[in-house]
């Protein structure tokens, strides 16, 4: 079957740049997904607990004022399933069902230089060919299930968070093993420990972590988010992650002790991911940084009644916000209850899984289900996993051994017209995902739009410009507090043998949206376009 362009997942990106291809640029598109249904994170990230910790109002498209005006969002924090629903909505709204077809995985394309084309195949034998090919698979998408001894003569049931099963999963009266404590394992722990007979979690890095402070919203805030829709929209486009919250222009070195103190305050009952935006310097300056994580220190140790517990939930070794921060509902909490019990890998490493449960170094443990809350091979590891074969047979595992190389986050040297939507090398999981997600899928189009009026048979980057790209990234990442962090899937710590480079573009949002728009501007400086 041949089309125009396919584009492979479909999430808050490929529902996007679907309505883009096909409604406004006229091409014959094609999404291939392969979930059972829309929702690409949304759809996988079934776990108990599982909310977005970005605000509903902008969590969301915002290209339509008619999408963003027709839909009420229920709580501060929307949950997997009214996200759901949400791009169901927008599904509908905009048709693209139609355009879609499920159960169909990736697991190859080859680029035929001949032809010009992707030749595409999925696992159910079926192929397509294709001008345009647009991974919208997203940037955490591929599962990380920690390679752990006897895993396979484990008699109950695991799971990894972002791949849940669609079965509803009891924990009741059951005893579970949670291994790792990031966003997700401090979503799932005080869902699960309601119903469990014992929870057992397994920290390798203590995290920090705000109260998210979720709440119903009022008739009053909906009426104004709707009212100021242009407003909002605006500045979404401003604000270094593309959220609502600008950073204070004010260091905490400017306020004594009394008044520093009150303005955390604040922040902390305010709850979300702002906090780290009442001083300027929290996420830039290790002084400050230093004052604000013992803060945070001490509001874990006030809550955590076991004193050793406490010492081992707070003994982070890295600066708060060097890794993803993180927020929570009751998550410290938990630990106060009597069938949860926190065990610190650090001291008590896990040796295997068994048949019936977990060995460490100091104990056998018996468990009935076991929940991978580890992660994920984030940005190159789904990008990879599609298997792609570029120009003159380039095999991409072999062109990315030293790390993703891309130009913009876009697009491959030695790829020909294939794009990526939130890659390595874009701001994508420093921001809020749908406003960063927005801006590629409108970039992207355009360049369609431009290479398509101008007969171009192909296109890619210069080598040179994504090599450069990639050494911005992490000069600008070696002087930040990112690099304060040992272990950070940022730089992809959390996958053994992944190279060891800054993944995302580290410079925010704006600044990132302005140098794209002056490739753009400047005819696409830095890209080889062949003409027929
Ligand atoms: O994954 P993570 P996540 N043995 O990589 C541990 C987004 N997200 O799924 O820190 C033992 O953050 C690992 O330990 P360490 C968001 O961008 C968003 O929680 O590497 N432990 C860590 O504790 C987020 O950042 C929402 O030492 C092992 C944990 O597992 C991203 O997804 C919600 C291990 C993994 O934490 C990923 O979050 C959820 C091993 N072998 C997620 N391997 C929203 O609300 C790993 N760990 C929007």
């Amino acid at each position: 079957m041949y089309l125009d362009a396919i584009i492979i997942g479909a999430g808050f990106s490929g529902l996007y740049q679907l309505h883009k291809c096909r409604d406004q640029l006229g091409l014959k598109t094609l999404v291939i997904e392969e979930g059972k249904d829309i929702g690409g994170t949304w759809y996988w990230n079934k776990y108990p607990g599982s909310r977005c910790d970005t605000e509903s109002h902008i969590y969301c498209y915002t290209f339509s004022e008619d999408i963003y005006k027709n839909w009420k969002w229920k709580e501060r924090y929307p949950k997997q399933k009214e996200i759901l629903s949400y791009l169901k909505y927008v599904e509908k709204k905009l048709r693209l069902r139609k355009n879609i077809i499920f159960n169909n995985k990736v697991i190859s394309a080859d680029y035929l230089d001949k032809k010009n084309l992707w030749r595409v195949k999925t696992n159910k034998k079926k192929f397509f060919y294709c001008k345009y090919l647009i991974s919208a698979v997203g940037s955490l998408s591929a599962a990380n299930v920690p390679n752990i001894k006897g895993i396979k003569s484990f008699k109950g049931e695991w799971y990894h968070s972002g791949r849940w099963p669609d079965k509803k999963i009891s924990f009741k009266n059951q005893k579970v093993a949670q291994i790792g404590t990031g966003s997700s394992g401090i979503q799932i722990a005080p869902v699960v420990a309601k119903s469990a007979k014992l929870l057992t979690v397994f920290q390798r890095t203590p995290n920090y972590s705000v109260p998210a402070r979720n709440r119903k919203l009022t008739k009053t805030f909906i009426e104004n988010t709707k009212k100021n829709y242009k407003q909002i929209k605006n500045l979404l486009t401003k604000t270094p992650g593309g959220h609502a919250f600008y950073f204070s222009k004010k260091s905490i070195f400017e306020f004594n002790e009394r008044k520093r103190l009150n303005i955390l305050e604040k922040a902390w009952l305010d709850g979300g991911l702002s906090f780290r935006a009442c001083f300027s310097d929290i996420t830039k300056k290790l002084d400050a940084n230093k004052i604000v994580s013992n803060y945070i220190k001490e509001k874990i140790n006030n809550i955590v009644k076991d004193k050793d517990v406490a010492k081992q939930l707070t003994d982070f070794g890295h600066p708060f916000t060097s890794k993803r921060p993180t927020l929570n509902t009751n998550y410290f909490e938990t630990f106060n209850k009597k069938n949860v019990r926190l065990i610190d890998l650090k001291e008590n490493p896990i040796v295997k899984i068994t048949k019936n449960g977990i060995k460490t170094k100091n104990e056998e443990l018996k468990f009935d289900k076991i929940i991978f809350a580890t992660g994920y091979d984030a940005l190159s590891g789904p990008i990879l996993s599609l298997n792609l074969t570029g120009r003159k047979n380039i095999k991409l595992n072999k062109y990315w051994k030293n790390g993703p190389t891309t130009y913009l986050g876009l697009m491959i040297p030695n790829f020909p017209n294939f794009f990526i939507i939130s890659g390595p090398g874009s701001p994508s999981v420093l921001t809020n995902v749908p406003a960063q997600i927005q801006q590629h899928v409108e970039w992207i189009s355009e360049f369609i739009k431009y290479l398509e009026k101008s007969k171009s048979i192909s296109v890619e980057p210069k080598a040179k410009e994504a090599e450069n790209w990639v050494k911005k990234i992490n000069t600008i990442a070696n002087k930040s507090l990112f690099m304060k962090a040992k272990n950070s899937w940022y730089k992809g710590d959390n996958i053994p043998g992944k190279p060891k480079t800054f993944i995302p573009y580290p410079a925010g949002l704006p600044q990132y949206r302005e140098i794209c728009n002056k490739v753009r501007k400047k005819m696409y400086k830095g890209f080889n376009i062949t003409l027929k």
